[in-house]
């Protein structure tokens, strides 16, 4: 069964582009309603734990240092078939290959540097979503 929640982070090329307002306002103008949001700065210890999931993959250490190497914003997002939506929205992880008006197409640098995360499954979106924010802090 989907569940109507995702996770995203506005990665640091992005925030340092000055892209963090047209992101958000792309994503709400795209039918998520944001119910979670921090602007916060990984440690590489933190940026490890959060992909340890892609822990054996080549570019693992670069991922890591990229995703701590300034501020980023992370969010969990509300809409009916948010995780599917929201990757359609977001494009492809090469920026090369995002369809056009897609926020990687519009505003990542590179496959490393692609702007913006979205979560891929429901349950990776759960277990994203409780990894930045307490029962608290979700409206
Ligand atoms: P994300 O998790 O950030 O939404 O991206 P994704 O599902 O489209 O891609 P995934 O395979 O989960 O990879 C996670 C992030 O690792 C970086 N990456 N670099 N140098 C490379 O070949 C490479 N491949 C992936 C990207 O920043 C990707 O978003
Ligand atoms: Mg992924």
């Amino acid at each position: 069964m989907s569940t109507n929640k995702t996770f995203t982070m506005i990665k640091p090329d992005a925030v340092a582009n000055g892209h963090t307002g047209a992101i958000l306002d792309h994503i709400i103008k795209g039918g998520f309603k944001i119910i979670a949001m921090k602007y916060l700065a990984l440690s590489k210890e933190t940026a490890g734990k959060f992909y340890e999931v892609h822990k054996e993959r080549p570019f693992y250490g670069e991922l890591v240092d990229f995703m701590s190497s300034g501020p980023i914003v992370a969010a969990i997002l509300e809409k009916d078939n948010a995780v599917e939506d929201f990757r359609k929205l977001i494009g492809a992880t090469d920026p090369a290959k995002a369809d056009k008006g897609t926020i990687r197409n519009l505003y990542a640098e590179s496959i490393g540097a692609n702007a913006i995360h979205g979560s891929d499954s429901d349950e990776n979106a759960k277990i994203e979503g409780d990894f930045y924010f307490s029962a608290l802090e979700k409206f």
